[in-house]
């Protein structure tokens, strides 16, 4: 089946890929996720010396391929960069912005480059700048977002370029993934789902709030300073929203967002803190190990298939 393409390429069993979500998917995560089956990727966000520290730590815990995520946002965005290098990791996935002067290098250390887009055209582009796969992500998904939902970019970016595709945004369960086949996917990319997982370091109250979740319980803030980022309602959400619609100062807007996600991911503050989660939150209903998340959706997917999932 075409989704062969992308558990060949990155040499796995499961299409399907976690999240590098920022200050969240450490080693444990990405390491629990590959020897699942799946790809589990660790945040590149954070200081340099923490990042290679979790990266020698999932080579501790597995021996199967895991990846990173380069956050293009980040001031040591060039440190980390040189990191994944030095260290050999397998796969590299890049979020917000264009990783474009990376890519050489990369490619040339045999890593697999996978970007996330958010458009066509950025699609296009990273094909272009040799990258081996991209995931389209639509702006159900929490965090950091493009514009448009996963079930319109997914068919035209699968039209747009040769590479493999990779959905994500708004997938929690089979039913999901099977959809992203059914759009030219050839696999997955899961964030929100994995938040709750038995090996996710995120404070109790977090995971709380995401698994008591509602279908209409996320907001997107930042959008007057282009820097739309979904997240799960509460005091916060609530002051930005206040200061947009009177026109606060782009300044006072970015200022409410310093050191938020780090409040609700490390302290637990879920009121004041930036419980950053994708629509699917409503979806997402029990603790499980990553194993236990893996099997049940691969479960689901071959029941919807019809047949044993077998790359
Ligand atoms: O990157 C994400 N999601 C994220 S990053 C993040 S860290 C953060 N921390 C505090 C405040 C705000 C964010 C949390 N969530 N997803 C991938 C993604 N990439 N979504 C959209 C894009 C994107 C946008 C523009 C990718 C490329 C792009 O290209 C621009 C260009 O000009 O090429």
């Amino acid at each position: 089946m075409e989704s062969s393409r992308i558990t060949e390429l990155l040499n796995i069993e499961y299409p399907i890929i976690q999240g590098g979500m920022a200050w969240i998917s450490d080693a444990t995560l990405a390491a629990a996720v590959s020897e699942a089956g799946g790809l589990g990727i660790i945040s590149g966000v954070g200081n340099t010396e923490d990042v290679k520290a979790e990266i020698q730590k999932a080579k501790s815990l597995t021996n199967k391929p895991f990846g990173i995520n380069v956050m293009l946002m980040r001031d040591n965005v060039d440190e980390i960069a040189k990191l994944v290098c030095d260290e050999n990791v397998a796969v590299v996935t890049t979020g917000a912005g264009s990783p474009g002067k990376y890519i050489d290098n990369w490619k040339k250390n045999n890593i697999k480059v996978i970007p996330v887009v958010p458009s066509v055209a950025i699609a296009k582009r990273m094909e272009k700048f040799g990258a081996d796969a991209v995931i389209v992500e639509g702006m159900e998904a929490g965090g950091h977002i493009g514009q448009l939902t996963t079930m319109s970019l997914v068919p035209q970016v699968v039209d747009a370029v040769d590479i493999p595709v990779i959905a994500a945004g708004g997938i929690g369960d089979g039913r999901g993934i099977a959809a992203s086949f059914m759009l030219g996917a050839c696999g997955v990319q899961m964030g929100t789902r994995f938040l709750v997982s038995k090996e996710c370091k995120i404070h109790e109250n977090y995971k709380n709030r995401v698994l008591n979740a509602k279908d209409i319980d996320t907001e997107v803030t930042g959008t007057s300073t282009s820097h739309p980022v979904r997240v799960l309602r509460n005091k916060l959400t609530r002051e930005y929203i206040k200061l947009e619609k009177s026109n606060g100062s782009p300044e006072d807007i970015e200022a409410l967002g310093k050191g938020a996600l780090r409040r609700a991911v490390v302290d637990g503050d879920i009121n004041n803190g930036s419980v950053m989660a994708g629509q699917i939150a409503g979806l997402v209903s029990k603790k499980q190990s990553c194993k236990e998340i893996i099997d049940e959706l691969i479960g689901e997917l071959e029941e919807l298939l019809g047949r044993v999932f077998n790359e």
